[in-house]
């Protein structure tokens, strides 16, 4: 794997020629305070599509990058308040396997908790060693938008959630978002773009056991939520700064897991957009 080649010094060399289309005719919507702090972004995509194995690639390949993984375990394995640190903890339940047997019951409670956990990991102070960074960049494997921007409206959408769940939802979510506008913002997307074939066919490799009953359809109405929002650019939001938040779109039809080119070629891009940033 050929990927560490580009650990150092991409991101302070000459611009690369390389166009960014999706950051063509983005209007640039940094305050003073933006400037000086870690850029943040997100990666985003359908489920299975390969985030996780991107961040990972992003990880070995520019080390002193700052990366926080979706934390599907703690969706799988919710434990008892105030139990976490103590020698026998609580466990109350897979909330990822409930949501899917029971989207009716579960999907308000999932996507509350779903948001919770990834407002913690974005409310914590950026590590020491981020600030000491020359470029300090900070990757979040999805995000408070794509929970609220893909998942929660496409489960209104298909029935999952209720008019009023729907209405609550979006009450606090913009509530939280103007509350902690400043610490939740982003600099950029990065959206890993698959049809929702590979996407299936990926889901069945990795075998998640609780995404067994996930069929194509689901899949397709996903990846048009992400259409919408990142290409179409027809997904109302509700945040002013997000409408303008540049967006790197990644073609991931073919495999980037084990080939070299690909990897490098993925990387490229990775570090004209942030460095355009
Ligand atoms: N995967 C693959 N080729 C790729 C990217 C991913 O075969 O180019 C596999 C990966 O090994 C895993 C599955 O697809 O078994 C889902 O990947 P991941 O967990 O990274 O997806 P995520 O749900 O995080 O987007
Ligand atoms: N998920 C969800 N709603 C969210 C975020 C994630 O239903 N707001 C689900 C989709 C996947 C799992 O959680 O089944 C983790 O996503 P992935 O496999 O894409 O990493
Ligand atoms: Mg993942």
């Amino acid at each position: 794997m050929a990927a560490g080649r580009f650990s150092l010094g991409w991101l302070r060399g000459p611009l690369s020629s390389m166009a960014v289309n999706a950051l063509e005719g983005a209007p640039r919507v940094r305050d003073q305070h933006e400037r000086r702090g870690p850029r943040r972004l997100s990666v985003e995509g359908n489920i299975a599509v390969g985030k996780s194995t991107f961040v990972k690639l992003l990880k070995k390949t520019y080390p002193e990058w700052h990366v926080a993984a979706e934390p599907v375990a703690a969706w799988q394995d919710i434990q008892a308040a105030g139990t976490q640190k103590a020698d026998t903890t609580q466990s109350l339940g897979n909330l990822l396997d409930m949501m899917y047997r029971e989207p009716a019951r579960w999907s308000y409670t999932f996507q509350t908790f779903s948001f919770l956990s990834r407002l913690k990991v974005q409310l914590e102070p950026f590590p020491e060693r981020l600030l000491q960074a020359e470029k300090p960049v900070q990757i979040l494997e999805r995000s408070v938008y794509s929970d609220r921007y893909i998942f929660a409206k496409n489960l209104f959408e298909n029935g999952s959630l209720s008019d009023i769940e729907w209405h609550i939802y979006q009450d606090w979510h913009s509530f939280f978002l103007q509350a902690f506008a400043s610490r939740l913002s982003l600099h950029g997307f990065i959206y890993l773009q698959a049809s929702p074939q590979i996407c299936l066919k990926r889901l069945y490799q990795r075998a998640r056991e609780e995404e067994k009953g996930i069929e194509l359809a689901y899949l397709q109405q996903l990846h048009g939520q992400h259409e919408d929002w990142f290409i179409h650019k027809t997904t109302k939001l509700h945040c002013e700064t997000l409408q303008h938040t540049p967006v790197l779109v990644l073609d991931v039809n073919g495999d980037f897991s084990e080939e070299d080119t690909k990897q490098e070629e993925l990387m490229r891009k990775v570090n004209s957009f942030v460095r355009n940033l």
